[in-house]
């Protein structure tokens, strides 16, 4: 038997090879590490308890629906953060405006606590995204100014998919590395270290119901496709979508629509933290012209198209 390392040995690990690194950001991969266990266990139990699944009858600021495993996320990541203290605010997918914990910590985290969320309910694999930035103000609380940076100046970055099996994956800028729970001892084991996406493959996620208002460029690139008889493959949760065409070589792609010239996804909660991650895999993402990390955010909430995955696709993409 090979052996094994855990995602608690990995983290002392590489934190010993930033000299001078304070322990704070690897305390706060240490509060996502316990988040997504206890996530884990509310979703595995939804199908049993039929209060946790559907609707919460609230909205989130983007007028969307909330589910109650999209509240009960969102609220343990945050206190998981607030208990830890690393963390002084979180800008997350389903708050309104930024939570502010006062507590002079000197990271700023953006999330989006359960992605894919329309998939809950029927048992479909689904995730939670997030980045860390370091605090850019100085004022006593964090500003806007500081989650309006470019992902570039992400320190890390991560997902958790909860699937067949629940993994983590994260980069802090020196590669990626991805971990399994074993649900019979509640611990990530550490499953594939240092990932690298293909430069190229055979799988296309698109949501092609969306045809007749996509752009030619982007009908004309799924038209190549089905020519080159690649596979169709589209969850529907990004972070699932992701991670699959992450392993195998493949593109996602949610492009502006005439309805949406900026698309559906957002560039804070799941456009930048994937892709910190798939280019530090080797992979690319853009958002059909401009490279996802060089954007300069405006607004918290901001959507932009996203291309991502191999490189040599989702160059052929912006070409098409
Ligand atoms: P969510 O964050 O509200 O769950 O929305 C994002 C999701 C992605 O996970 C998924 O890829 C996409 O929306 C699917 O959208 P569509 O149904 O328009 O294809
Ligand atoms: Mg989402």
């Amino acid at each position: 038997m090979s052996d094994i390392k855990t995602l608690s040995e990995f983290i002392v690990e590489r934190q010993a090879e930033f000299p001078g690194a304070s322990g704070d950001l690897s305390s706060l991969l240490t509060a996502f590490r316990l988040a997504a266990k206890i996530v884990n266990r509310e979703v595995n139990k939804a199908g049993l308890m039929a209060d946790i699944l559907g609707a919460e009858g609230t909205e989130n600021v983007q007028g969307e629906a909330q589910q109650k495993l999209d509240v009960y996320a969102n609220n343990l990541f945050i206190r998981m953060m607030k208990t830890q203290g690393a963390v002084c605010a979180v800008a997350s997918e389903e708050d309104d405006d930024i939570v502010h914990f006062d507590n002079g910590g000197k990271y700023v985290v953006t999330m989006d606590p359960l992605d894919g969320s329309s998939n809950i309910d029927v048992n479909v694999s689904i995730g939670t995204i997030f980045s860390i930035y370091k605090r850019v103000s100085s004022g006593p609380k964090a500003t806007l100014e500081d989650f309006l940076q470019p992902g570039s100046a992400q320190v890390a970055a991560g997902y958790i998919v909860y699937g067949s099996s629940t993994m983590l994956v994260y980069s802090t800028g020196h590669g990626v590395n991805g971990f399994t729970l074993d649900p019979s001892i509640g611990t990530f084991c550490l499953s594939y270290p240092d990932m690298k996406t293909p430069d190229d493959g055979k799988i296309y996620s698109i949501n092609e119901g969306n045809w007749y208002e996509f752009s030619d460029g982007v009908r004309n690139y799924i038209d190549a496709c089905k020519q080159k008889k690649m596979s169709a493959r589209y969850i529907g949760s990004l972070v699932a979508d992701f991670h699959r065409n992450l392993l195998k070589g493949g593109v996602y792609l949610y492009p502006g629509t005439t309805k949406a010239p900026k698309g559906k996804l957002r560039l804070l909660y799941e456009a930048n933290p994937l892709a910190f991650l798939v280019e530090q895999a080797g992979g690319m993402a853009t958002d059909g012209t401009t490279r996802i990390l060089d954007l300069k955010p405006t607004e918290l909430h901001q959507r932009c198209p996203l291309y991502i995955g191999s490189r040599n696709m989702v160059e052929a993409a912006m070409k098409a």
